[in-house]
């Protein structure tokens, strides 16, 4: 088994145009978590080279500015091209790297098609608005400039998505950009690197350093967030992640989009279609093993319908199949690391001891035993105390009973976190209550779906400790530019604002 994924990945690699030296006889290891096992050996950059491509990068911003924005969008139509070629490849690297289950992994690919589409639309969009003058004879406008090398941050379980939600609108929006993909996940930034270079060479004339990408742990991540020739830095990852990188960003006036944890829930009121619901907690809770940033982690349920709908969840999880998503079909496939099973058998642990009633959670064998395979975990808790509070990176679902609707959504927003959210229910005096502005404080509220798998159309994040930045779709392009506003005064008179005098 070891052998054919190695071979795998090697076949992949080939086939995605990487190099091998750029992946063999480093000292940065890769694993696969589908079975633990080694798969590359990458060379680290350090402060130094970081340095080195930043220069590079602002060198290439200045080039890259001045180009037209629907000929920027060029470069972008191309990598979408580029990506369509190569979604069956990527998307099983990705499956591999990240241990996504095959469909999980080519929507993934999906998603980064998708908003090379929608930023191809937009570089020619990129719009300010006419503004009314107070005074006689003058026009004001906004104009939307680059803003310079963007710095994008990104995590395992999404990790090629991300990079390319802010790349695809950093080129149109004429920036320059660095990327620092996850130390777990190093083969697929490479991946699609690659599929980026093949689109540049199509375009022709692009500066070199354009898009780059560096290989490294904190110490690289560190020179690129505190440089200040990087305006703008967007980072994915956990809260405490952004604890440090934001303050950091901050304390030399840079920009950050920071999309952290999440703490979803849902609330399931007494209309709601309960096939539909089980089906979408199914996919929210269980999905991706637990670990997107939108994973439902807690749901509310109204006391009249709990025993027609919580039962049936816990024969789903019971039944759900968990097991090496390359080969068994399985719609669970394994947790990032060793440190994730802990974690999450560490929250089962005070789950239980703060009057939870678990059910599933155990480690499931796959005959690797430096894989970490755990079958999803229902927990019904008595109220919302103690890991329930948290963000556990695992399938974890804590159930919570309810009565009244606020109780609920004040429940609901009793948490730190502030991603994504939803409401199953067919009142509709129920749903625009919880969509209203004493509703979720969510930064996405669904109503009848699930709180993951949201669009690129969108703008994505959240509000509270998940950060506050949008990326992705809506007006989130406007994050990666910066704004100028211009007056223009075209009579012949000079008539001050605010009718101030100053004759000399
Ligand atoms: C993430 O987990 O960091 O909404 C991103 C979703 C995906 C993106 C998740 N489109 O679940």
């Amino acid at each position: 088994m070891s052998q054919t994924l190695q071979a795998r990945t090697k076949d992949l690699l080939d086939r995605l145009g990487v190099p091998a030296a750029a992946w063999t006889g480093g000292t940065l290891k890769s694993f696969t978590p589908v079975t633990g096992e080694e798969i590359a050996q990458l060379k680290p950059d350090t402060a130094a080279t970081t340095e080195a491509a930043i220069a590079r990068a602002k060198a290439a911003f200045e080039a890259w500015r001045v180009v037209p924005a629907p000929r920027r969008g060029e470069l972008v139509r191309l990598l979408g091209e580029e990506l369509r070629a190569a979604k069956e490849d990527l998307g099983a690297l990705v499956s591999i790297e990240a241990g996504k289950i095959p469909s999980e992994g080519l929507g993934e690919v999906q998603e980064m098609i998708d908003i090379c589409d929608f930023a191809v639309g937009l570089s020619r969009q990129l719009y300010g608005l006419t503004i009314a003058s107070e005074r006689p004879g003058h026009r004001m406008m906004e104009s939307w400039h680059p803003l310079g090398v963007v710095g994008v941050i990104s995590a395992f379980n999404f990790p090629v998505a991300v990079w390319s939600w802010n790349t695809a609108l950093a080129l149109v929006a004429g920036n320059a950009v660095i990327w620092k993909p996850s130390e777990k996940t190093p083969l697929t930034a490479l991946a699609s690197h690659a599929i980026l270079e093949r689109a540049l060479k199509r375009f022709g004339d692009a500066p070199e350093g354009l898009s780059q990408v560096i290989i490294g742990g904190p110490d690289v991540g560190e020179a690129l967030v505190s440089s200040p020739d990087v305006p703008l830095i967007s980072a994915t990852g956990s809260t405490r992640m952004g604890r440090i990188v934001g303050p950091k960003v901050a304390a030399r006036f840079g920009r950050s989009i920071l999309e952290l944890g999440g703490n979803n829930a849902g609330i399931v009121c007494p209309s709601a279609d309960l096939d539909m619901a089980l089906r979408a907690i199914a996919f929210g809770a269980m999905g991706t093993a637990g670990q997107r940033c939108t994973t439902l982690r807690r749901l509310f349920v109204h006391e009249s319908v709990y025993d027609a709908l919580v039962p049936r969840l816990i024969k789903a999880y019971g039944s759900v199949s968990v097991g090496n998503p390359l080969e068994s079909g399985a719609l669970v496939g394994p947790l990032v690391d060793a440190r994730a099973f802990d974690a999450m058998q560490k929250a089962l642990t005070e789950a239980k001891a703060a009057g939870g009633k678990v059910h599933g959670g155990e480690r499931v064998a796959t005959g690797a035993e430096t894989a970490f395979y755990a079958r999803p975990a229902l927990v019904e808790m008595p109220d919302q105390t103690g890991p329930v509070l948290e963000e556990t990176f695992a399938p974890i679902l804590y159930v919570v009973k309810y009565k009244e609707l606020s109780d609920a959504i004040r429940l609901h927003n009793a948490v730190g976190a502030g991603l994504s959210s939803s409401i199953f229910t067919l009142d509709m005096r129920e749903a625009e209550t919880f969509l209203s502005a004493a509703g979720s404080d969510c930064g996405i509220a669904n109503v009848n779906i699930g709180t993951s798998g949201a669009e690129i159309g969108g703008a994505f994040g959240g509000e509270k400790e998940t950060g506050g930045g949008r990326e992705s779709g809506s007006d989130a392009w406007k994050g990666y530019m910066r704004r100028q506003t211009n007056t223009i005064n075209y009579s012949t008179q000079l008539p001050l604002a605010q009718g101030v005098v100053f004759d000399i």
